[in-house]
């Protein structure tokens, strides 16, 4: 039997990042289409783009409760926003003829960062989860990022061959950010003791960009699990990477640590 491949779909490749709430519906279908063209069992996270930073940003939802701002109506519309991402994601899914069950985050996880609590929910065709407003014991709220989710479900569910991380924008991790680099600049092996100057929009991100999922993606790594970052713009790569073929994109590897 095919084991199983988690990707995930950031939300910088998958929303149009600046504009608030707005999907980029050709990337997702790109996507669909590629993952109704393997046998490989699939767990899709698909990360928050304008659905999610933005309005996170403005109540500083990453911060938890914070008594002089009115952030209740901020985490329900977060919680809104996503699930209209995510009702998107799953239908063109299911357009595609794939059986998917979707689970959103704040009904089972709790807490964040790579030792969120909750048991993963798994379905026996596409499982789809997301980065969230989840509740946290201690903050009342906060983000739980897809790249958590990736951490989690690559080491602890059985079967996984390996983790992908699509991205918008660039072909992989780059020695120097997007805007100055050239094709000799991508990292082809990537480990946590090379450093690259990753572009992180902190004036729109509230969770780590690029430097997260290098992070995560060495965690992987470290229990024998196959990382890969690609350019999820270009099908034929994300399809490639899916099925464990040589592509053009960061490989992540743990190294000595
Ligand atoms: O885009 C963030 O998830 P990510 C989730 O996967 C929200 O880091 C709601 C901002």
């Amino acid at each position: 039997m095919a084991g199983t491949v988690v990707i995930k779909w950031g939300g910088g490749l998958i929303t149009h990042k600046d504009q608030l709430c707005t999907v980029n519906l050709d990337v997702i279908r790109s996507l669909a289409e590629v993952c109704s063209k393997t046998s490989k069992k699939l767990v899709i996270v698909h990360g928050a783009g304008s659905f999610g930073h933005l309005k996170a940003k403005k109540f500083r939802l990453t911060e938890g409760r914070i008594p002089e701002l009115n952030q209740d109506s901020a985490v329900m519309d977060v919680r809104n926003d996503m699930l209209e991402l995510n009702s998107v994601v799953v239908r063109e899914l299911r357009s595609f003829g794939l059986d998917v069950q979707s689970y959103s985050p704040h009904q089972w996880a709790k807490g964040t960062g790579a030792e969120f609590r909750g048991e993963l929910p798994l379905h026996h065709g596409v499982t789809v989860v997301y980065g969230d407003v989840v509740d946290d014991e201690i903050k009342e709220f906060g983000i739980l990022s897809g790249d958590d989710l990736m951490l989690r479900y690559s080491t602890e569910i059985a079967d996984v061959e390996r983790a992908v991380f699509a991205i918008g924008g660039v072909d992989g991790i780059l020695r120097v950010p997007p805007s100055k680099a050239g094709p000799e600049d991508l990292i082809e092996i990537w480990t946590p003791d090379m450093s690259f100057e990753g572009e992180h929009s902190t004036e729109i991100d509230v969770t780590g960009g690029i430097g997260l999922k290098a992070a995560r993606g060495a965690m992987i790594a470290a229990k024998g699990i196959d990382v890969v970052l690609i350019n999820g713009e270009i099908p034929e790569r994300v399809l490639d990477a899916i099925e464990g073929k040589s592509v053009i994109g960061t490989r992540i590897e743990s190294g000595n640590c």
